[in-house]
Order: C-alpha cells, then sequence, then structure tokens
C-alpha cells in the first residue's frame, strides 16, 4: 500500500508496541553513506537554499505560500513568513552549521524555478529514557503541478543521505496525513479571539442554539495580563528560562533538549524589530514571550510563549488572512513540587498563564489561538475556551522504534 514507506526504517502498520527501545537499522560510518545524490528526472536539478540569503528566502517563502499544506476544504492555506522560515530552520547557532545542506532544492533545469523544497535542523531529541540527535525535518513542499509523480520520496531520501552525511540517523517530523506509523496523534484546538471574522472566513461557525452576540461576548477577553509580576522576557532571563524548562519538560517523554542557547533562539530570536503601530506587536515579530517574576525573590516563575503563523484565507471576497497564534512552550514551576497533579494548583496555575497569554494575542491583533492536545494542555484547553478542530497533527520518529506516546506525558509525571 506504502510503496515508498514499506521500504524505510519506521514502525510498520500493526507491528505492535517494541519490546524495547532502539534504533530500527543500524548507523553507518562516513564511507558507508551513500555518496551520489539520488537522481532527479531530467528536467530537474537540485540546489541547496541559503536561507540566510534574502533572494533564496523569498523563493522559499513563494513556493510555500502558493503551494504548501491547506486544510480539507481547500478554504485556509499556511502562509508562513520569510522570517518565521528564517528562525525555525535559518540560524546558525549551536549545531545549525551542520544543516546547510539540510535545506534541499529543487530546481527546473530550463528556467531555474523553485518547484521543490525541504527542510532539516539538528536538535538533541529526548524519547523516554534515550537522548539522541535527530534531524526535526519540515516543509516538505512540491509544487501544485508536480503532485503524484514521487517526487516527494526523492527529496526525503536526498533529505536523509545528507543528515547521514553529517552522522545523524534519526528524525522527528509532524504531518496531517496519515503514513506508517505515528508515535502519537494530537488534534488541534482553537480558542477563538475576533468571533466576526473567524464566521466571516467560516473558520467558525455560530452553534444553532447560540447568537454571534452572545458567542462574542463569551470570548471577550481583559485588556490587561493579570498574573502579577507578568512582563516580556528579556536576554536576562534567559538562564532561569533553561533552568525551568528543563525541570518541567521532565514531565513529558518526548522533548528537545534545549541550553541556554538554544532557548533564547527559541523564545527571543523571532522577537522582530519595534514598529509603528501596535505596541503589542513588533514589525516582523514571529515569537511572543513572557515570564512571570516573583517581586520578592526575582525568581522566573512561569513562562508562556506563542508564535505568528498566519493562513492565506482562498476566495473571500472581505478577508485574505487569517492570523493565527499557535502556543509554543510553556512551564510553571508549580509543578515542581510533590503531588503537582492532584492538588490543583498546577492546573489553575496554567490556566492563569495562558489566559494571560490569550490576552496578548487577542491584543497583537490575532483572530485565533491554537494549540494541540499534547502536554500538560489537557489541563487548561476547555476552561479556556477552546474549541475541537477537525485537524490532527501527527508526530513521527524515523529509524526509532518506542511504543506509542499520548500526548507526550511521562507515564511517571513528576520529576
Ligand atoms: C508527508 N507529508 O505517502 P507512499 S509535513 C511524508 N510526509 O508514499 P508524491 C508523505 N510522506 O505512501 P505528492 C507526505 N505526503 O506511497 C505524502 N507523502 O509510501 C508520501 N503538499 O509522493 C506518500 N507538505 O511525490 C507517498 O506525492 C509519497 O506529489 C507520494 O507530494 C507530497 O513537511 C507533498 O502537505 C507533501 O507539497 C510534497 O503533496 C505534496 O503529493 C505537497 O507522488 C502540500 O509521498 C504541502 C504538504 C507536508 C508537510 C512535512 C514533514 C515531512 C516529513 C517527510 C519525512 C521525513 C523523514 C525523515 C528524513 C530524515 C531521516 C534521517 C535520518
Ligand atoms: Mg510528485
Amino acid at each position: 500500500e506504502h510503496k515508498f514507506w514499506s521500504t524505510q526504517p519506521v514502525p510498520q502498520m500493526g507491528e505492535g508496541p517494541p519490546e524495547a527501545d532502539g534504533y530500527i537499522e543500524p548507523s553507518q560510518s562516513p564511507e558507508e553513506v551513500r555518496q551520489e545524490p539520488y537522481p532527479l528526472p531530467k528536467d530537474f536539478e537540485w540546489t541547496t537554499i541559503d536561507v540566510n540569503d534574502a533572494g533564496q528566502l523569498a523563493e522559499v517563502y513563494d513556493l510555500l505560500s502558493l503551494n504548501y499544506v491547506e486544510d480539507d476544504d481547500a478554504t485556509f492555506r499556511f502562509k508562513y513568513s520569510a522570517q518565521f522560515l528564517q528562525w525555525h530552520v535559518g540560524h546558525s547557532i549551536i549545531y545549525r552549521d551542520k544543516a546547510n545542506e539540510w535545506h534541499l532544492g529543487v530546481r527546473v533545469k530550463s528556467n531555474k524555478k523553485l518547484v521543490g523544497f525541504i527542510s532539516g535542523v539538528p536538535m538533541l531529541l529526548r524519547v523516554r529514557k534515550h537522548t539522541f540527535m535527530a534531524a526535526e525535518v519540515n516543509y516538505l513542499c512540491v509544487h501544485k503541478k508536480l503532485r503524484s509523480k514521487r517526487l516527494a520520496p526523492v527529496l526525503i531520501k536526498e533529505v536523509t543521505r545528507q543528515v547521514h552525511l553529517k552522522g545523524i540517523f534519526q528524525a522527528i517530523y509532524t504531518g496531517g496525513v496519515v503514513i506508517p506509523t505515528p508515535v502519537s496523534t494530537t488534534q488541534y484546538q482553537h480558542r477563538n479571539l475576533n468571533v466576526a471574522k473567524l464566521v466571516e472566513t467560516q473558520f467558525s461557525f455560530v452553534p444553532r442554539n447560540m447568537t454571534l452576540a452572545r458567542m462574542i461576548r463569551l470570548n471577550q477577553l481583559p485588556s490587561k495580563q493579570e498574573l502579577q509580576g507578568i512582563r516580556e522576557m528579556t536576554e536576562k532571563d534567559v538562564p532561569q528560562v533553561a533552568e525551568l524548562y528543563t525541570n518541567y519538560m521532565q514531565r513529558f517523554d518526548m522533548i528537545p533538549i534545549m541550553n541556554a542557547e538554544e532557548i533564547k533562539h527559541q523564545f527571543l530570536s523571532g522577537g522582530g524589530k519595534p514598529g509603528t503601530g501596535n505596541k503589542w506587536r513588533r514589525d516582523g515579530q514571529v515569537v511572543w514571550a513572557y515570564v512571570v517574576e516573583n517581586k520578592d525573590t526575582h525568581a522566573i516563575t512561569d513562562y508562556v510563549s506563542f508564535y505568528s503563523l498566519p493562513s492565506t484565507v482562498i476566495n473571500n471576497p472581505k478577508h485574505g488572512l487569517l492570523e493565527a497564534a499557535y502556543l509554543h512552550y510553556y512551564a510553571s514551576d508549580s509543578a515542581l513540587v510533590e503531588h503537582a497533579d492532584e492538588n490543583g494548583a498546577l492546573k489553575e496555575r496554567l490556566q492563569a498563564l495562558i489566559k494571560d497569554g490569550l490576552i496578548a494575542a487577542h491584543n497583537a491583533s490575532f483572530d485565533v489561538f491554537n494549540a494541540v492536545t499534547m502536554m500538560d494542555n489537557d489541563l487548561f484547553l476547555k476552561e479556556s475556551r477552546f474549541a475541537t478542530g477537525n485537524g490532527f497533527l501527527n508526530f513521527y520518529l524515523y529509524n526509532w522504534r518506542t511504543a506509542p506516546l499520548a500526548g507526550m506525558r511521562a507515564e511517571n509525571g513528576v520529576p
């Protein structure tokens, strides 16, 4: 059934949980890795994309803007900004110098038009008790006119070869599609911020026992954040945020391991430039990050962050763009006490923290705030008025076997 995926070192459908966690095929020495690029059909050629080059970044942006992921009814299409793409795949921090060859494009030989792309970013990943380097593979895209010609498997094989050449043999990736075999399946959740626009773009519908006015009222948010000591994160918070990240993430079974440098990148390097308009949104801002500082001890007790990923509204006469914020990382030191999950304090704290995230996103003119069902999100999604969407996000591991992960929550949660 899966002509390509049945040949790959991934768990095949119906295999059942493994006896032990581990690789599916062993790592190769540099000489064992195939040395020649995989062949493309004759009218096409490989290119390496330098995403720190504005022209090449614009080519990727253009390809994705018109050809990347759409929802099932083709109403919305992800519109990653150039700043987002550069932030996510393009920074030469920590391991990232490895990855220049992991930004792969396919061009039409005759006119050099970019018609295919795939990217990888190196990361340190922990899956249950094992920690290993992996490639985070993303932005696989083939131009709409070249679909169903088996170009995707060639892109995947070539990026795999490039990753192998750097001595890395595992990967993590996500997708709406179901292929062999998800390690975890999560569901999209949406919190309406601009109800009228969401209804006009048919992102949301007014339920039968509801009116638009009532729906607007129910989703209203205060204009000021409420947690005492909440403020925008700055560079001097990085060491404390890194420590809180490390401690809090022990609750989960599949996480990126990040040092201070990586934390700084994840939370602060998508910060944009001081702009003209709204004080809640800087020009080109990709990431928003807030910390809660205890006024007596000055300890950072919580953080919450989200990123901007708009979608094109396809064929709508009134609205061209849906401004969506996506929940990024968050943590609270309320998780670090004994019996945190039973005593209710963590739940209450996360609800307040997420509310302040929603307030920031609303003030920054986002239309909707999205999350998926993972981490501790079940402690606040309902209470914060998120509603289940129709999209799924499946998580996959390449060349690694482990039993299915339910939302990444660790079985023996409290560290
Ligand atoms: C997908 N999303 O099943 P079988 S997510 C993986 N991820 O193979 P063709 C996918 N595989 O089933 P098309 C996939 N979508 O026969 C399709 N496939 O074994 C498989 N869409 O190839 C599919 N971006 O070229 C089938 O299909 C084979 O022309 C068919 O191209 C697919 O980035 C695609 O959704 C997705 O641009 C490029 O539809 C195209 O349809 C497109 O005939 C819109 O391909 C954009 C879109 C995907 C977003 C993402 C994660 C990608 C992960 C790839 C796998 C990485 C593995 C790890 C590599 C490193 C390993 C190390 C070490
Ligand atoms: Mg194709």
